[in-house]
């Protein structure tokens, strides 16, 4: 037996690959814990990759949607079949907990699945045309080789829901995913390659935004971009993606600071449960985690006790001990913004009604206890910019039009949340909310895999993701006219 670490290698036209570096994928619940050893490919690699992806392209986009359903169909069942373990790998390089993470994994399981059978339903349409005798068809093609970029925050939830409808149209990939994570990432692309597909149809490269990020961006091979982390990055890929010689398809999907409005006739514990799971499991890092409560004076001081009792029973610890409720911040940078967004409310005037505090634990990791601000005024800056933390503001207001008015100030429109029993209330949120999301009596993050996902405004740009939807960013519209 060996007593060399297995390094993970990138997948380029069929062949593992080494690169001229190695990261060391580290547990944020135990510092000391190496994950495992990954390739860190640079420009060299993605250039191979996207010409890997362009090479293979005739081909796949001319095979049978039977054979891009069954390669998908048994990469979901190996993923399903394996979800503990993967689970396991997930929480131990993201620091969600063990629950969490075999959940996603089922989640991109599911999302295989379904993309399987999307591969059979590529819609179309066929209408009599507008001149005597012509016939039109309206088709889908695939759009040719597609760069994934993906982050930290659902390390493979997010690449199967990217991948697996590329792949389901007929496109080739050429995927990043996000340098804290490629653990996750790894596993996908070893389970979809042994599935089937042909060499160069996903390709894998893990490095840098800056060197393989800006590889895909700026690449004339690269048809389309879809990728998922901040509004920053999300702005300079924008640019990169219509700079050059072909000016690619892009999907972004970025921040948020989503509201759950509580009004007082809201059934308190669900009130309560909605908040807390929506703002600080899976440690508040996800884009749909909301992050201000926005409460009617009736019921807030009810709900901030309640809010607070609930917090005190949460259990901060190891991502994959039994008892822990939720897992550490993935690394240090992101736990160094948390706490000088904590130190900024308390500067701003807000109160710290629970929690903020960096705790050291059993093992070395980046434990952070969920904060909780109070009399936090929409004006201040805890209320107004992403955190990604388990840190969340509350608001008092009048009543439901200044609640309505507050949660749709602001320049994201990812998910916005309500609890209420009244339907008129209800059903006016509902219309008004400038979000892509709109919950009502659940928590703004937690999504179904087979509904469209994405945000407005500053949140997101390009079509939406998942679903049927999924089509429409994925495959590009031929409009044909016909005379016998
Ligand atoms: C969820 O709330 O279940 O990065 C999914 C994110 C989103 C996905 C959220 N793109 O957090």
């Amino acid at each position: 037996m060996s007593l060399k670490p297995t390094l993970h290698c990138n997948l380029i036209g069929g062949q593992w690959c080494e690169a001229a570096e190695v990261s060391e994928n580290i547990n944020p619940s135990d510092t000391r814990d190496v994950v495992g050893l990954y390739a860190r490919g640079g420009r060299d690699d993605a250039e191979r990759a996207v010409d890997a992806a362009r090479a293979a392209f005739p081909a796949w986009s001319q095979t049978t949607p039977q054979l891009r359903h069954d390669i998908l169909a048994r990469a979901a069942q190996e993923l399903a079949a394996r979800k503990e373990e993967l689970g396991r790998l997930l929480s131990s390089e993201e620091g969600k907990t063990l629950p969490e993470g075999i959940g996603e994994v089922g989640r991109a399981a599911s999302v295989l699945a379904f993309m399987a059978g999307e591969a059979l339903r590529v819609p179309g349409d066929r209408m009599a045309g507008l001149l005597p005798g012509s016939e039109t068809e309206v088709t889908r093609e695939p759009l040719g080789v597609v760069g994934v970029v993906s982050p930290w925050n659902f390390p493979i939830a997010i690449p199967a829901w990217k991948i697996a409808p590329a792949l389901a149209f007929g496109n080739t990939v050429v995927f990043k995913p996000a340098e804290l994570v490629p653990g996750s990432a790894w596993a996908l692309v070893d389970i979809l390659h042994r599935a089937g597909l042909p060499p160069g149809v996903l390709n894998l490269v893990m490095g840098s935004g800056s060197q393989v990020g800006g590889v895909l961006c700026s690449h004339p091979g690269v048809d389309a971009i879809s990728f998922t982390g901040s509004v920053a990055t999300g702005r300079r890929i924008a640019v990169d993606c219509v700079s050059g010689s072909v000016m690619k398809r892009m999907q972004l999907e970025m921040g948020g600071k989503n509201p759950l409005v509580v009004l007082d006739d809201a059934d308190l514990d669900m009130a309560v449960e909605c908040a807390v799971q929506g703002a600080f499991f899976s440690t508040g890092q996800r884009c749909t985690a909301s992050s201000r409560f926005i409460v009617t004076e009736g019921i807030h001081d009810r709900f901030v006790r309640a809010v607070i009792g609930r917090l005190e029973g949460l259990k901060v610890g190891h991502a994959l001990d039994a008892g822990t409720h939720i897992g550490p911040v993935v690394d240090d940078k992101q736990l160094q913004v948390d706490l000088s967004y904590i130190a900024i409310g308390v500067q701003e005037g807000a109160r710290l009604a629970w929690g903020g505090k960096p705790l050291n634990l059993q093992t070395p990791g980046f434990y952070l206890q969920p904060a909780l601000f109070t009399e936090v005024d929409a004006t201040m800056r805890v209320a107004r910019e992403e955190i990604f933390g388990p840190v969340a503001t509350v608001t008092r207001v009048k009543d439901f039009d200044e609640a309505l008015h507050m949660a749709n100030a602001t320049e994201f429109g990812l998910a916005v949340g309500i609890c209420t029993t009244s339907l008129r209330h209800a059903t006016h949120f509902k219309r008004h909310a400038q979000a892509g999301i709109v919950k009502v009596n659940q928590a703004t993050s937690g999504l179904d895999y087979h509904l469209p996902f994405g945000g407005r405004k500053a949140s997101s740009y390009g079509p939406r993701e998942q679903g049927r939807y999924a089509v429409d960013f994925y495959t590009v519209v031929k409009t044909a006219y016909t005379s016998v």
